[in-house]
């Protein structure tokens, strides 16, 4: 196979929750995971933010009290993806499920956050986005439109339409590289990207996450063990010898 020279060779990786775990983060789907403690149709869908719009509230607003911890801090696999991004030659695109923002504190700046932020809010009236790092509550007003009660938090909840999908797809069928890094994948669109990188490119596949998935068996390539171990040594080997 003629392979492109590096500077050409596009890499695009997909992170799940698994990434920031080490960070002191909660996964979803882990045994002590988010999901085992609270009902995702309750607080992860718009009809659960119109049934109570106060429990969602307080539910993003303990996760952004956690974010703002300052022990909440990236960790060597977010560094090692910032590294991948500076010292790669060709395009590296960094599309993150994750609502966190420890991968820009980390310094990737090639970066989707595909299910929104949650250190930024939206107003539901009129849909202007604005950095948001304190609580949010139905008694907050848009400073756009002046609505009171229609600020909501800047997250794709379930049924939703994930953001930025035209430039996710858009490199992924032009990638050389996708990598899975730290994600169950359980949630679609996202759980879907591997399959749609084996059907319409000739990319190599590889997952690096703590345990079998079961897309596991898609992946051309697994490497199983902790984001803070397996990411780095993975973006060395990339950088010095390639795929
Ligand atoms: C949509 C909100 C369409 C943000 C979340 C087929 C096609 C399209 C859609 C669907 C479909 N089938 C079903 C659907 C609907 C649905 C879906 O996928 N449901 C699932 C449950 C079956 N999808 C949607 O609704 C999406 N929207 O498709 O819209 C549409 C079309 C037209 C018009 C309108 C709409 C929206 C999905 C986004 C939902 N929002 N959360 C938030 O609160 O954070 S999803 C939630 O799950 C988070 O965003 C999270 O990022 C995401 C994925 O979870 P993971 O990141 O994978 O986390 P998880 O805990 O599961 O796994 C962690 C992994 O890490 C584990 O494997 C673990 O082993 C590993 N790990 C742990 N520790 C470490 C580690 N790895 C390495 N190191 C460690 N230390």
């Amino acid at each position: 196979m003629v392979q492109r020279d590096a500077g050409e060779r596009r890499i695009v990786i997909l992170t799940g929750a698994g990434i920031s775990k080490e960070s002191g983060l909660d996964t979803f789907r882990c045994a002590d995971g988010i999901w085992s403690r609270v009902n995702l149709e309750d607080v992860a869908t718009p009809e659960g933010f119109s049934r109570n719009p106060e429990l969602v509230h307080d539910f993003y607003n303990a996760r952004r009290a956690k974010l703002g911890d300052p022990a909440v801090v990236p960790n060597a696999g977010h560094h090692a993806l910032a590294r991948m991004e500076r010292e790669w030659p060709g395009d590296v695109l960094l599309v993150t499920q994750n609502i966190d923002d420890l991968h820009e504190r980390a310094g990737s700046s090639n970066l989707m956050h595909m299910h929104g932020e949650l250190n930024k809010a939206r107003c539901a009236a009129c849909e202007q986005v604005v950095s948001w790092t304190m609580d949010l509550s139905v008694s907050d007003a848009c400073e756009r439109c002046g609505s009171v009660g229609r600020m909501r938090p800047h997250v794709v909840w379930f049924g939703e339409m994930p953001l930025a999908m035209d430039v996710i797809y858009d490199a992924l069928n032009r990638c050389d590289l996708f990598m899975s890094i730290g994600t169950s994948g359980n949630v679609y669109p996202a759980a879907g990207f591997v399959s749609h990188v084996r059907m319409y490119t000739r990319a190599h596949t590889v997952q690096l996450n703590l345990e079998p998935t079961s897309g596991s068996t898609m992946f051309a390539e697994t490497v199983l063990g902790p984001a803070t171990d397996v990411v780095p040594a993975y973006v060395e080997r990339i950088l010095s010898r390639g795929w």
